[in-house]
This record gives structure tokens, C-alpha cells and sequence, in this order.
């Protein structure tokens, strides 16, 4: 802990003057492609409150896309990353294991959807949990297709840029990807072109026919899907729609893996997002929230499944890294102490009454969709044509960056704000927050 009070501060315009030289210094030293959302570089931070080089203190909406779930700073973990720094930093479990990797993969398999045996393997990033998912699933079945969805995320490695659905800016000249990639629509209920209350049905329908003739059912190693859709715009799957995909899977053969990286720990007011929909995923990924803030990743599941590839089949060098491992066992003693789920929960009501306001006000907002404190809007012409309007979601996050508040967007049109704070942020602080959005949409609608 920093000691740093939970309230927004600015000392300079923004980006101050320390901000822009770092900016000209970034301009010269780091390759383009790494693109940054502002160029307020960060000191250090505290709580849901990160204190920029210049000393403004900014309110945190975005958590570093979902993962400082306990906060910034948060003391425990601090301490516990501390004392295992001065401990030993690094053997690798393959080579010499260490208690905290066991204790971690237990706690995984106490907190994640499903009182069946599970067994868990470490990573360094969600991507790699996602692309060891798909290896796992294909050694357990004997078979290479996988499928995934319209508006997908899961990632930026090769295998896992063929998962993900968006090609600007993440598979932009990078291909050949890899291949028994397959496609299916989402149940995406604000863009069903028959409307939400037939969405679940019907896009279960159109998965189920095209599984079996483009596909074909035995050659279907797993199915891919977020419970939540992060990047492709926070699209919440039409209710029931993953439950028949994960029956579906179930009758044939099929591993189901919840890809929880997003929505994982506490996020959407439950431990994971798939138990809001009624599912047991066979796999959960995670990564995120997970570790505090520290790089990990995993990848959990049903024993049979997760013992499935040969002996030696999985690893790496830094994956399930004791520091790593110390954090995420504090994070989630902390997750647990503070209630940081019942957090969420409070954060999304007062989000979401906000939002409603909000969308009142302003026909640009189509739709204010989401759960717990994984909350957005989708941003549209107000013509009732639901044009995307990407234009307006970036002026929007502009102008609340001008005034402090860090805001993020996503969705696969561009045109969704989404709302990601720390589950430890302060209602003052969050209301605080939701006036800076209501000014700044004001601003950009004017
Ligand atoms: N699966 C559901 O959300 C990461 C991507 C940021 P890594 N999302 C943020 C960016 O533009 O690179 C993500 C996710 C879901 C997998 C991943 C991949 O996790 O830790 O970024 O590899």
C-alpha cells in the first residue's frame, strides 16, 4: 500500500509534462505496433487510484483489462511477492518443484465450476493457457477441429490468432493461421436480426447444423467460448444458449472450455462467469485477475482430460512461476476476505442504475449490457439503425481520459465503453467515476 487517498487528483493538464517526454521517448524506442490507450505513464498506484508520473491521480476504470480485481498495491500481495522474491525467484517446476504451484492447483480446483476431480497446469499468459486447452482437448479425443465464435477473443499467439474472430489489428499480415479453426455465430441478442427473445434458439440451431455439415461432429475435438465476450464488445450469449452448446458438446465427445480470462475471479459477481449460465466447463482458462497483477495463467479441468496428454506433453520454463504463484495465493485469500464477488455485484448495480440513466438521456447508447463490474455500452447513430459509432465511443474515452479517468473500449465495431474498475474501488470513487462518463458524454454529444 502506498498510502495513496481514494480520490482523483489533477495537478497538470493531461497528459502532463513528465507524460509527453516519456511519450517522445516511447515514439523513439518501442515499435509502433505496441499501441497505448493514452500516454499517461504510471508511477504507482493504490487501491482502484493509479498516481501518474506528473502526480495525478487517475481513477482506474480498466484495471489493466481486468486484472487488478483486488486493487493496486494491494498489501498482500505485496507482502507475499516480497517474501518470495527474497526467497527464490525461479527453479522451474519441471526441474525443481516448489510448494506453491501444488497449492495454487488446489485452490483451482476448489474454486472453479464443478465438484468433480480436476487436475490444473500452469502458464505465463491467457493465450497460452488457451492454446494448451486446445492441445489437452485434442490429445484427450483423438481429434483436431475446434470451434469457436463470432466476436471471439482468445488471444494473439498463432494458434490462438486463428480463434480470434477480429482481424484489425490482430491478424492483420500475420497469417497462415493455424488450421481445423471453425466459426460459428454468437447468440448476440442486441444484433439478432429476429430478435433477442428468439436469439438463444436459433443461434443454437445454426450451430447444431453447421457442426454437422461443415464440420462433422467426430472430427470436433472442443468448442472455445467465453461466457462473457470481453474484446468483441462485453456481449453477454443469449440466456440458455451456453447451456445447450455445453449439452451439445456432452453428447458428442465434445471437450467444452469456458474461456474464463476475462471474466475469471470474481468479475462478473461470482468466482467464475460460467456458473451464472449453469455450466460445467470440462476446461477453464484463466489468467488475469488471477495473480494480482502478476503474469500467470491456467488452464483447469477434468482429470481424465487434463491427464490425457503424454507425460512431459506440457510446461515451459517460466510457466506456474513461484512469484507468480505467491501472488495469486494472496489474491485470492483476499478475493475471499474482503468478498470482493459480493463487490462486484454492488459495483454492477450502481453501474448499471447509472447506465440506465444515461442510456435516457442519450439515444446514442443502444444498449447497457454486461454483469457484475465487467459492465458496458454500445454506442450506435441514435436513428434507431444501430449503426456501430466508433467515432463517438473514442471521443468519449477521450474526454474522460482528459479528466482522469481511465476508460477502455472494445467490441468488434469498435463503438463499446467498457467498464472494468477494480472490485475494491470506493462508491465515492465510482460515482465520482460516472459523473466524469455523464460529462463526458455529454461533451461528445453536444
Ligand atoms: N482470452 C477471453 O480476454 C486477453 C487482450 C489485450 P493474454 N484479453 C486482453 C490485447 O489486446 O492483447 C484475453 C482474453 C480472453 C484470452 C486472452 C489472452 O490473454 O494474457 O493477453 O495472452
Amino acid at each position: 500500500m502506498t498510502g495513496v487517498t481514494q480520490e482523483r487528483l489533477l495537478l497538470t493538464e493531461l497528459p502532463g509534462p513528465a507524460s509527453q517526454a516519456l511519450a517522445a521517448r516511447r515514439r523513439a524506442a518501442v515499435s509502433s505496433a505496441v499501441s497505448v490507450g493514452n500516454e499517461l505513464y504510471i508511477d504507482h498506484g493504490d487501491g482502484a487510484i493509479l498516481v501518474d508520473v506528473d502526480g495525478n491521480h487517475l481513477i482506474d476504470f480498466g484495471s489493466g483489462i481486468a486484472v487488478a480485481s483486488v486493487g493496486h498495491a494491494a498489501p498482500p500481495v505485496v507482502a507475499a511477492v516480497a517474501e518470495q522474491a527474497a526467497k527464490f525467484a525461479h527453479t522451474c517446476f519441471m526441474v525443481t518443484p516448489y510448494p506453491g504451484y501444488v497449492e495454487l492447483c488446489e485452490q483451482l480446483a476448489l474454486l472453479t465450476p464443478g465438484s468433480h476431480e480436476k487436475r490444473s497446469a500452469l502458464f505465463n499468459s491467457g493465450a497460452e493457457a488457451v492454446e494448451n486447452a486446445i492441445k489437452v482437448a485434442r490429445a484427450y479425443t483423438g481429434r483436431q477441429a475446434v470451434i469457436a465464435f463470432d466476436h471471439a477473443y482468445h488471444g494473439r499467439t498463432n494458434l490462438t490468432m486463428a480463434l480470434t474472430a477480429k482481424v484489425q489489428p490482430y491478424k492483420d499480415g500475420f497469417g497462415p493461421f493455424a488450421p481445423e479453426v471453425y466459426r460459428m455465430g454468437m447468440a448476440y441478442p442486441y444484433r439478432w436480426p429476429t430478435g433477442p427473445e428468439h436469439c438463444a434458439e436459433e443461434a443454437f440451431a445454426d450451430f447444431v447444423a453447421k457442426a454437422h455439415v461443415q464440420v462433422g461432429e467426430e472430427h470436433v475435438a472442443a468448442v472455445i467460448v467465453e461466457p462473457i465476450q470481453g474484446e468483441g464488445g462485453f456481449i453477454v450469449p443469449a440466456p440458455g444458449f451456453l447451456k445447450m452448446v455445453a449439452d451439445w458438446c456432452t453428447e458428442n465427445g465434445v471437450v467444452f472450455i469456458a474461456d474464463e480470462v476475462q471474466t475469471g475471479f470474481c468479475r462478473t459477481g461470482s468466482w467464475f462467469a460460467s456458473e451464472h449460465e449453469g455450466i460445467v466447463p470440462d476446461l477453464v482458462t484463466t489468467a488475469k485477475a488471477l495473480a494480482g497483477g502478476l503474469p500467470l495463467a491456467a488452464l483447469t479441468g477434468r482429470a481424465e482430460i487434463m491427464d490425457a496428454p503424454v507425460v512431459g506433453g506440457l510446461g515451459g520454463t517460466f510457466g506456474g512461476n513461484p512469484i507468480s504463484c505467491a501472488a495469486a495465493l494472496a489474491a485470492i485469500q483476499l478475493m475471499k476476505d474482503a468478498d470482493l464477488a459480493g463487490a462486484a455485484r454492488r459495483i454492477g448495480d450502481r453501474i448499471g442504475a447509472r447506465l440506465g440513466e444515461l442510456a435516457q438521456a442519450h439515444p446514442q447508447i443502444g444498449e447497457v449490457r454486461g454483469r457484475g463490474a465487467m459492465m458496458a455500452v454500445e454506442i450506435v447513430r441514435p436513428d434507431g439503425s444501430r449503426t456501430p459509432d466508433a467515432a463517438l465511443a473514442k471521443a468519449v474515452i477521450a474526454g474522460c481520459v482528459r479528466r482522469g479517468l481511465v476508460v477502455l473500449g472494445c467490441g468488434t465495431y469498435g463503438n463499446v465503453l467498457r467498464f472494468l474498475p477494480p472490485l475494491v474501488m470506493p462508491d465515492a470513487l465510482l460515482d465520482d467515476a460516472l459523473d466524469i462518463l455523464a460529462e463526458s458524454f455529454a461533451e461528445a454529444t453536444a
